[in-house]
């Protein structure tokens, strides 16, 4: 049996008086400002999570690393810490060179000495690290996409940990977890690697490896950066909050981890591995398809189910910690409890409830079952995730000047006020002229702008549960999709296409500008001198001519009863 070894972890941290003295010193060098990730990199650096690395990998370690999973030293380790620059910042450094790591208000976290640059092969990484250079995979998409194009590398000299406004009480260093398991006595500590919420199965599944390997349980979420479209981990805490209180008392604890992973699954399950035998843990839990990335291009999985699991279990004695293996478990209806899938007797009900129906559930306001998860935790997920009804949305009106938007807009608008319940706002293209965009012409340049800058209030609008709805000319169909693409993140983006001809709007010509442009008095006028990119997948297309203004808006109010959007 292996006791742990809570000993402290060496840190790269130096004295406060040395910080302070480096701090000063520091003003001369060249700063680095460092990205969230690098960010999350350094922290883990600095207090011994990421023990034995001393800084930022140097060339030979790295591609140690990338080829066959170990520093240079032969020392496991299997996911490249690189820091990587831009072009214009790497071109003034030279190895030998101190540079000062600062976080993205500027703070001072740490000294680099520059022992390496180079231009790395981000393909060969991607093939060797993740599996496949394919950009479906969230770490490859970084690699490509967000990371520079250049690695320094060098030891680190911290000077302070980066700093943290939420959760303090609950997110503990490797050192500051070691001194707790001493002082509580506990000898064998199981932990959990989450970027989800809890539901009972997961609960079960902890408690239940905890049981088999006799140990205390960590709870060791990530809070640094997840996969692309996880829960946030606001609302993650404070469903792990809740669900803390159903262990039996003084068996289990949580602690969050600044990690920012990188989804490579085997690899990934190592690395995690070592990170907690750092904390201090004795046991990890290595779950189905651990921090798995999805699908691949092609629509399949980047990794076996168990992948993870043999690949940990091949490693684990250098690792230093047991690897706890735990399949699937799924609901026994007849049983009333939570089973390994595979043990489960033939014709038994088993009920299960994915994350797709899950956000489906969420989304339509639709009764999510006790057997699935926990009240508490279903309660805090509606918060964050209210149903359709309740959400805000943008209806996007866009069509030829003198087309009706504006007429239709304003009727929708008292429509929405006489049902009440959310806040509604009218951005009318003349309103948003003369309010918002006031020095702003008509060139392509100057309509892109306006158009974003009413995308950008109709999604702080929509992100905070009201109704906005814009009505400008939006002539252009790369600049509607980009401002759809913006309020998508928050609610619904209903774009409505006032298909009126440019015949009917030049014959009613209420203000008499298509007669003005037709002269040549105004340039640019869209429709006679400007182009109009027809919308073509419109959620919904207004005919107007011969109708009423109140049937057009009540078309609306149809459509978005339909999206489930309102409740007539
Ligand atoms: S855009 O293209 O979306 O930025 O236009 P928008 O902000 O909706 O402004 C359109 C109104 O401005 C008046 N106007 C013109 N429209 C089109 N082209 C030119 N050159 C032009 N010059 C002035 C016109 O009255 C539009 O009002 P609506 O309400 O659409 O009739």
């Amino acid at each position: 049996m292996q006791l742990p070894n809570l000993a402290p972890i060496p840190e790269l941290y130096v004295s406060y008086e040395s910080a302070q003295k480096l701090k000063q010193e520091a003003g001369d060098l060249p700063s680095w400002d460092l990205t969230p990730r690098q960010i999350c990199d350094l922290e883990l650096l600095m207090n011994g999570g990421f023990y034995p690395l001393k800084g930022f990998l140097g060339r030979d370690d790295y591609e140690n690393v990338v080829e066959r999973m170990r520093l240079a030293d032969g020392t496991l380790w299997p996911i490249p810490i690189t820091l990587d620059v831009s072009e214009e910042f790497a071109a003034a450094i030279e190895p030998g060179q101190d540079i000062a790591l600062r976080d993205q208000e500027g703070v001072i976290l740490a000294i680099m000495s520059v022992s390496d640059k180079w231009v790395p092969d981000k393909r060969h990484e991607a093939e060797k690290v993740f599996g496949a250079d394919d950009v479906a995979h969230p770490a490859v998409n970084y690699l490509h996409h967000t990371a520079g194009p250049v690695y320094l590398g060098g030891p680190v000299t911290g000077i302070q940990p980066p700093v943290h406004y939420d959760f303090k009480a609950r997110r503990d260093t490797p050192n500051e977890l070691r001194a707790l398991f001493r002082k509580l006595g506990w000898r064998r500590v199981v932990a959990f690697q989450t970027r989800n919420p809890l539901h009972r199965a997961h609960q079960e599944l902890t408690f239940r490896a905890a049981r088999e390997a006799q140990a205390n349980l960590l709870i060791h979420p990530v809070v640094g950066m997840t996969k692309p479209g996880d829960v946030d981990h606001f609302t993650r805490v404070r469903c792990y909050e809740a669900v803390l209180d159903k262990y039996p008392a003084a068996t289990t604890t949580m602690s969050l981890l600044n990690l920012a992973m990188r989804m490579a699954g085997p690899r990934e399950a190592v690395w995690h591995g070592i990170i907690r035998r750092n904390h201090g843990c004795t046991h990890f839990i290595v779950g189905r398809d651990h921090a798995g990335p999805g699908k691949n291009s092609r629509g399949e999985d980047f990794y076996g189910p168990y992948d993870a699991q043999e690949l940990f279990r091949q490693h684990q004695d250098e690792i230093g910690i047991e690897m706890v293996p735990f399949k699937h478990m799924v609901y026994v209806q007849e049983r009333a409890q939570y089973e390994p899938a595979d043990e489960v007797e033939e014709g038994a009900t088993v009920l299960n409830i994915s994350g797709t129906e899950l956000r489906r559930r969420l989304s339509e306001g639709l009764e999510i079952p006790e057997w699935f998860s926990f009240p508490e935790v279903v309660e805090e997920l509606r918060r964050r995730y209210p149903a359709r009804h309740k959400q805000g949305f943008t209806v996007f009106f866009t069509g030829f000047s003198g087309s009706g938007k504006s007429t239709i807009a304003n009727a929708l608008m008292v429509k929405l006020m006489e049902m009440g319940g959310r806040p509604v706002t009218l951005l009318d293209g003349d309103i948003v002229r003369k309010n918002l965009s006031s020095e702003l012409g008509f060139s392509k340049e100057h309509r892109d702008l306006n158009i974003r800058r009413i995308g950008f209030v109709a999604a702080e609008i929509t992100k905070n549960g009201g109704i906005a709805i814009c009505a400008p000319i939006a002539p252009y169909a790369a600049t509607r999709r980009a401002v759809r693409e913006e309020i998508e993140q928050f609610g619904a983006f209903v774009e409505v296409h006032v298909a009126t001809s440019l015949e009917e709007c030049e014959r009613r010509d209420r203000k008499g500008l298509y007669k003005l442009a037709r002269e040549g008095k105004i340039k640019e006028f869209t429709g006679i001198s400007d182009p109009y990119d027809v919308p073509e997948n419109p959620e919904l297309r207004l005919d107007t001519e011969g109708v009423e203004v109140d049937h057009c808006a009540h078309q609306v109010i149809l459509k978005l009863e339909q999206m489930g959007l309102i409740k007539v």
